[in-house]
């Protein structure tokens, strides 16, 4: 169908429904908003007429209602003259997207809404008034954005982290995930940033953010980001949380009573340390060294092979950040399934038997699932952990030459021994829930927040490692790859390396 502009006729469609015209709401997400200047009103009301008989929302006024602004021959500036008017109609943050035509004709063809491409974007000019549409460019959720390894704003990035971590030692954790959020705009963003003005138009940012970053466009660094990190409390807190086992309450206890260093934890002769704490502070230093990939991959390589010893077919997938593309990490974060369900349980304590018998384990600490009373009808559990069999686990790896960075280790005593501590989480999954689990255990977590906070805000839905639940339909929604659960969501599909939040 052409959908060159049309003269006005007496049988050009009106802007709104008739009476007589069946229209079904496919895309109520959606809310499209057709520029009229330079288009003109009777091509306007044909495009109209034409997106509702496709199932989509348009709007005849601009208003918070509308998420897709769309024009036809006009520059980004002239359109936002247009919308200049209109911009205190709209709630603060919430954006709409500023498109081509091109992105309309596209959807039209498809019958649905298509991927918005670079090209449908149209272009804005960096010092406007109208903040509200070049913040469109930067959508509001985590999950929304894709965020690639490399970041162009770290200068930025890590001063919000530290005052993120070190709010939550201070136990404000609103404070702390309000940095986080602006971080993560940031970290998505592919330039990096050079004005305050920039950021102004960008979702998140609280007035203690902006002065952050604004201290660090004027002077090359932020003296409130300095004065943190010299706190004995952030110094001493960073310290022991580090330490494997050990959360914010109980390294704030410790320094309460006085604890400072690991040799204070080590000497005191009070202190009752857990079995995985005192693993964690008996392999502190080699914890506290990045896991290389060649590492992550050798460790992958040995459950693998203990696992089919055990279980031939048995799938074994590096998740975590390794599988969002970074070439070293804190830890390896392993997926363990089997094609047939059920044929997993079980599993996990024969590999780790096995591999303990080789005298490849320094540390576990097996939990097996709990799905099965989790979610029976007569469940009373309102816990957010996982209910998977898993393993938080401390592996003995053999330092071998060939394997890259291993080399590079410190001058201490231990400096001569052969093998590495590891972490290693192993976490068992049944082949239904195992997109869900992908998902969940690939990161990043402030990914995986968003997209939770997403799923609940904006679509009413429960997501976890197991499963997503529509509340409205009342109804667990099954996936066979993580591909199905961005569509259940209506997101464009984030592939792991774009989703470093
Ligand atoms: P790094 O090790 O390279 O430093 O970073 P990472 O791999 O991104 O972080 P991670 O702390 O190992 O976490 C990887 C993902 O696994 C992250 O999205 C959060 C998720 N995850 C845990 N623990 C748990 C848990 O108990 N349940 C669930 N569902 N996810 C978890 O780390
Ligand atoms: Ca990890
Ligand atoms: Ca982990």
């Amino acid at each position: 169908m052409s959908l060159a502009p049309r003269k006005r006729s007496r049988h050009s469609l009106p802007v709104g429904p008739t009476k007589d015209e069946v229209e079904v709401l496919k895309f109520p997400d959606i809310g499209l908003f057709l520029v009229v200047r330079k288009m003109g009103s009777s091509r306007r009301s044909f495009l109209t007429a034409l997106a509702r008989r496709k199932g989509f929302r348009v709007e005849e006024a601009y208003s918070e209602r509308v998420t897709h602004v769309i024009a036809e021959h006009n520059s980004g500036a002239e359109v936002m003259q247009c919308l200049e008017r209109q911009v205190e109609k709209r709630e603060e943050g919430r954006s709409p997207m500023l498109l081509h035509i091109s992105w309309f004709t596209e959807c039209m063809a498809a019958r649905e809404p298509v991927k918005i491409e670079p090209r449908h974007l149209l272009e804005v000019q960096m010092h406007s008034d109208v903040d509200v549409v070049v913040a469109s460019l930067v959508p509001a959720y985590g999950c929304q954005r894709r965020t690639p390894l490399t970041n162009k704003n770290c200068i930025f990035t890590d001063a919000l982290e530290t005052l993120s971590k070190e709010a939550s030692f201070c136990g404000s954790d609103g404070r702390s995930l309000a940095f986080i959020r602006a971080a993560s705009v940031l970290r998505s963003l592919p330039s990096t940033l050079t004005t305050i003005e920039e950021l102004n138009r960008l979702p998140g940012f609280g007035e203690h953010s902006k002065r952050v970053v604004q201290e660090i466009l004027e002077d090359g660094f932020s003296a409130e980001v300095e004065r943190v990190t010299q706190k004995e409390k952030y110094q001493t807190m960073k310290l022991f949380t580090n330490i494997f086992g050990v959360g914010m309450k109980t390294a704030n206890r410790w320094y309460q009573e006085g604890l400072r260093s690991l040799g204070d934890l080590r000497n005191s002769q009070k202190l009752k340390l857990s079995k995985q704490q005192e693993a964690g502070l008996q392999h502190y230093e080699d914890l506290n060294m990045p896991v290389s990939r060649a590492e992550a991959d050798l460790i992958a390589k040995m459950v693998e092979e203990v696992a089919h010893s055990f279980l031939p077919g048995t799938i074994i997938t590096l998740a975590g950040g390794f599988r969002r593309g970074k070439l070293s990490g804190h830890d390896v974060d392993i997926l363990i399934t089997h094609a047939q369900e059920g044929r997993e349980e079980g599993l996990l304590s024969k590999v780790i038997g096995q591999l303990q018998s080789q005298g490849l384990i320094l540390y576990h600490d097996l939990k097996r699932n709990s799905y099965h009373d989790a979610f029976s009808p007569d469940s009373k559990s309102t816990s957010n952990m996982d209910h998977f069999e898993r393993s938080f686990s401390i592996f003995r790896l053999k330092v071998a030459s060939h394997i890259g960075d291993i080399g590079a280790r410190d001058h201490s005593p231990e400096s001569s021994k052969d093998w590495k501590a590891v972490r290693v989480d192993l976490v068992v999954t049944p082949i239904s829930q195992y997109p869900y689990a992908l998902l969940g255990w690939t990161g990043s977590k402030h990914f995986e927040r968003e997209l939770r906070r997403f799923s609940c805000n904006e679509k009413k839905m429960v997501l976890n490692s197991h499963a997503l639940y529509d509340t409205v339909e009342q109804k667990i929604l099954a996936a066979t790859c993580e591909e199905d659960i961005f569509l259940y969501l209506g997101l464009e599909y984030m592939p792991p390396s774009d989703r470093n939040a």
